[in-house]
């Protein structure tokens, strides 16, 4: 009984000696039609985590540059976008973003284009866009290494609604 209580009278200490994290909020941007998803990723390899906002209401897929939030245009003329995920496949110390695009909520109604981006020579200038693939529920996704080192795949999660449930989920090998 004297060393359980010990041991709270320790445990509390240490509890009492970390004050807890203090946020700030920093508004860098506004006016993002539809704002879905933010993903963070260093997109210019300067060791700064960057912030990727996807918004589905607008035609531009954006991300904002550390420190100074920066705003750059990824790739234009998307509409309906609604989910990426980005990873650095080939090593290079910028990742490739994987997107899906073209989506609604009725799969009859849903093209669900997925695309990659790549950059070019400077990465702040619009990226690349590659059509891979198209999954008409596509609504979330993550990428997964498979079977050996630079080889890639995409994962398309289920997609549910209410008690409807389209089987439409697969890996996109890229
Ligand atoms: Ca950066
Ligand atoms: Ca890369």
């Amino acid at each position: 009984m004297v060393f359980f209580l010990l041991l709270l009278l320790i445990r509390g200490t240490a509890y009492a000696a970390t004050p807890p994290a203090e946020f700030a909020e920093h508004s860098i941007a506004s006016g993002l039609k539809g704002g879905y998803q933010v993903v963070i990723a260093d997109l210019n390899k300067d060791g700064k985590p960057d912030i990727i906002a996807l918004a589905s209401g607008m035609t531009e897929l954006v991300w904002f540059e550390n420190p100074e939030w920066k705003r750059h245009v990824l790739a234009t003329d998307l509409t309906r976008m609604i989910n990426l995920a980005a990873w650095d496949t080939d090593g290079d110390g910028i990742p490739e973003i994987v997107l899906a695009h073209e989506f609604a909520n009725e799969a009859k109604n849903s093209i669900g284009i997925l695309s990659v981006l790549q950059h070019g020579a400077d990465p702040l200038e619009p990226w690349k866009l590659t059509e891979i693939d198209r999954i008409p529920t596509s609504h979330r996704l993550r990428w997964a290494s498979a079977l050996q080192p630079g080889f890639s795949t995409t994962a398309d999660a289920n997609f549910y609604r209410g008690e409807q449930h389209w089987p439409m989920s697969r890996l996109t090998f890229w």
